[in-house]
């Protein structure tokens, strides 16, 4: 059962199909399947088919912009359902969170956000193309345990180190620990710029949160 309905989300997002993707999301929801689950086993594989379309050149942009929409559709259900079943447990620590200047891919930040505040965290999320100084602001601000960037570019990945240099100059260093993470992104690189942590998914990113808060 669970097979064919994958098989059915992974459509949606390959044929850019909202609907669908909405549709299928519901399904998973009022048959209290695991939403990670549907969207590690459903979607995602939907897109990294389209992803890999678009690297040979046999689809074009357009084709990632629909595949993210109805990805977007059905993040939009799946969320507020892994909230709800994370939603009583206490604050374990302050992530601030975004994706870094110059990248707007938000799928993979908005699901570590997620997971991240599923599991107890407070997550202050500033979105996607943030400037450097933003995140050192913000950290500040709300007194952050752990700053976390994302960034899927390879162009992109050397603003990570941009932000964790805004943080040194801060002086925010020794109280905030920098945890990164994207599809470019390995523990090399993080060991390379100095990064607390890497994780190479949602789930990953929330144990390693939690380790380094103590939780
Ligand atoms: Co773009 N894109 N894209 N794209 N896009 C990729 C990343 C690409 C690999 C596609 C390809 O060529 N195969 C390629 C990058 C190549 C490279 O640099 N190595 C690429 C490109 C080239 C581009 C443009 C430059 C295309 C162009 O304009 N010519 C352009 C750049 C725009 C910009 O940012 N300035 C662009 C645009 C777009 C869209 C806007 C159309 C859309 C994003 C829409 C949106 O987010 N609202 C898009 C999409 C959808 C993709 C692919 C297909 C899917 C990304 C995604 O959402 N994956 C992607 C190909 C691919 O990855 N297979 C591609 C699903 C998501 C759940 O996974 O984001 O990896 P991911 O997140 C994971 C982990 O990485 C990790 O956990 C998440 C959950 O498991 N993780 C963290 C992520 N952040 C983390 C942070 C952490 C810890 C873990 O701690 C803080």
């Amino acid at each position: 059962m669970a097979d064919g309905l994958f098989e059915a989300m992974r459509r949606s997002v390959e044929e850019g199909d909202v609907a669908a993707a909405e549709a299928t999301a519901r399904t998973a929801v009022d048959e209290g399947l695991d939403p990670l689950e549907a969207i590690e086993s459903g979607y995602v594989p939907g897109l990294s088919c389209v992803g890999e379309g678009f690297a040979s050149g046999e689809l074009y942009l357009p084709d990632m912009v629909l595949a993210a929409k109805a990805m977007k559709a059905a993040m939009s259900v799946l969320e507020p359902e892994m909230k709800r079943r994370g939603a009583t447990r206490s604050v374990v620590g302050k992530v601030v969170l975004g994706t870094v200047k110059g990248d707007i891919h938000e799928i993979g930040k908005n699901l570590v956000g997620t997971m991240l505040s599923a599991s107890g965290f407070e997550v202050h999320d500033l979105g996607v193309d943030v400037p450097l100084d933003r995140f050192a602001d913000v950290a500040g601000e709300v007194g952050a345990d752990i700053v976390g960037v994302s960034a899927l570019l390879t162009t992109t990945m050397t603003n990570q180190r941009a932000v964790i240099d805004t943080l040194t100059s801060r002086g925010l260093r020794p109280t905030v620990k920098v945890i990164v993470g994207g599809a470019p992104v390995t523990q090399a690189w993080a060991d390379e710029i100095g990064a607390d942590g890497y994780s190479e998914d949602a789930v990953g990113a929330v144990t390693l949160a939690r380790r380094l808060v103590g939780a």
